[in-house]
């Protein structure tokens, strides 16, 4: 049986994929809220495809409690935030998740840590933990890959990394995620897993602040960023990303920052990359205000931001740029713009709006944060409206961009 420890956007899935491919699983975690939404049969955030998967589950014997089992093998999948000041990562979820692991677990045990971590920090903090129970447990570090829109394709087609002390410990992991993983699993040691995992993401990270850099170049002398990334993309051995509002999400937002708080002296071009990303915001608030000016709006209460999630179709606000553009306001004393998304339903922050059409009945200029697909079938709404469009979304004429 795998115990799943944490039953959040990667623990989730991974428990559901995992059951619903004839493992026998229990999904653990101490929000009692959670596990009590789970066990009325209820998904606890919106993802493609993941309604079907839990159906699945659930026919196929899954269930979810508050408890750590006893058992050989358990999925470790809890949050990682990094110390805002240091830039360093915070493990207490994960050595908090092992230690009560460890309190249960037989002799013999595997743990499989998939939150993402900064290179060494098994060494560091997490075997040090199991030394001091002189328990034979076995570590292996499985970093998560999949991208919030595509979970449940991108778990059973991308290929894994599996890292462990020992090959033989590694190759039966890899049999428990082959289960249902259709992709190439390597297996490697716990360092080099660790390290790929935040290489991935910093090299995402990178490309966009250098599309973000573009934009700014651009806007400074009037040339067309996207034509321009466009052309460059048509050499066979350029590919760059797109510009936008700014980077949001728990991953490409914060996973580079462990290199930076890690190695700071070695890490000019991500510490560079990260800050580019970091002032996206801001410089949209910049954009509003000379597009205010350009077309002579004077009152911010007719200024609405479209969209709150940190990317398009997700329900999924964690350091979502409109989040930050809105921090930045306050820093500047102002009253909040109104803000619109149909993907959040609850109510998260000041002026929000959950109908689209009140939305635009109140706001005179639009500025598109997040290119939903809502906003794309329903574009021609925006017509006669003012509209900075961060996303390159919209497609009508005398749009304002980046
Ligand atoms: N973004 C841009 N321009 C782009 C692409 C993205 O501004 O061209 C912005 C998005 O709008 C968003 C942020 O970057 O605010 C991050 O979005 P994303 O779609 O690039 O990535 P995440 O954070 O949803 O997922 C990433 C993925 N990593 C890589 O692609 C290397 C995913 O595979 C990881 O599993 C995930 O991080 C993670 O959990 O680490």
């Amino acid at each position: 049986m795998v115990n799943v420890i944490g039953l959040g956007y990667i623990g989730l899935p991974t428990a559901l994929m995992l059951a619903s491919h004839g493992v026998e699983v229990v999904g653990t975690d101490y929000n009692e809220a959670l596990v009590k939404t789970l066990r009325a049969g209820k998904t606890t955030f919106q993802e493609k495809g993941l309604d079907e998967l839990f159906a699945s589950a659930l026919a196929s014997g899954i269930t979810f409690t508050g408890e750590y089992q006893v058992t050989d093998t358990y999925i470790v999948s809890v949050p990682t935030p990094y110390d805002p000041f240091s830039k360093k990562v915070d493990a207490k979820f994960v050595c908090a998740a092992v230690q009560d692991v460890l309190k249960v677990c037989p002799e013999g045990a595997c743990v499989v840590i998939e939150s993402t971590i900064s290179p060494g920090t098994i060494d560091r903090f997490v075997r040090p933990l199991i030394e001091k129970t002189h328990k034979t447990v076995s570590l292996v570090h499985a970093p998560e890959r999949i991208i919030p829109g595509n979970m449940v394709y991108e778990l059973l087609h991308n290929n894994r990394t599996i890292g462990a002390d020992d090959p033989a410990v590694g190759e039966k992991i890899k049999a428990i995620y082959a289960s249902f993983c259709q992709g190439q699993i390597v297996v490697t040691n716990i360092r080099t897993a660790e390290m790929t995992k935040v290489v991935e993401n910093t090299f995402r990270a990178v490309n966009i602040a250098f599309a973000n850099e573009l934009a700014q170049i651009c806007r400074h002398d009037g040339m067309d960023v996207q034509e321009i990334i466009r052309i460059c993309n048509m050499h066979p051995r350029v590919h760059i990303l797109q510009p936008g509002p700014g980077v949001g999400g728990h991953c490409i937002s914060v996973d580079p920052w462990f290199l930076v708080g890690d190695y700071p002296s070695l890490t000019a071009v991500t510490g560079a990359a990260m800050r580019v990303n970091a002032a996206m915001p801001e410089y949209v608030l910049g954009r509003i205000r000379d597009v205010m000016d350009e077309v002579g709006i004077t009152d911010p209460a007719r200024v609405g931001l479209y969209g709150l999630t940190y990317k398009e179709n997700v329900d999924d606000c964690r350091e979502s740029p409109t989040l930050q553009l809105l921090e930045c306001q306050k820093r500047h004393l102002a009253a909040p713009l109104k803000v619109y998304d149909p993907m959040v339903a609850r109510d998260l922050v000041e002026n929000q709006y959950h109908d689209l059409d009140a939305f635009l009945r109140d706001v005179d200029f639009v500025v598109i944060m997040v290119g939903h697909n809502e906003l794309k079938e329903n574009m021609e709404k925006l017509a006669g409206k003012t509209v900075l469009d961060t996303r390159m979304v919209c497609t009508l004429p005398g749009v304002y961009r980046l």
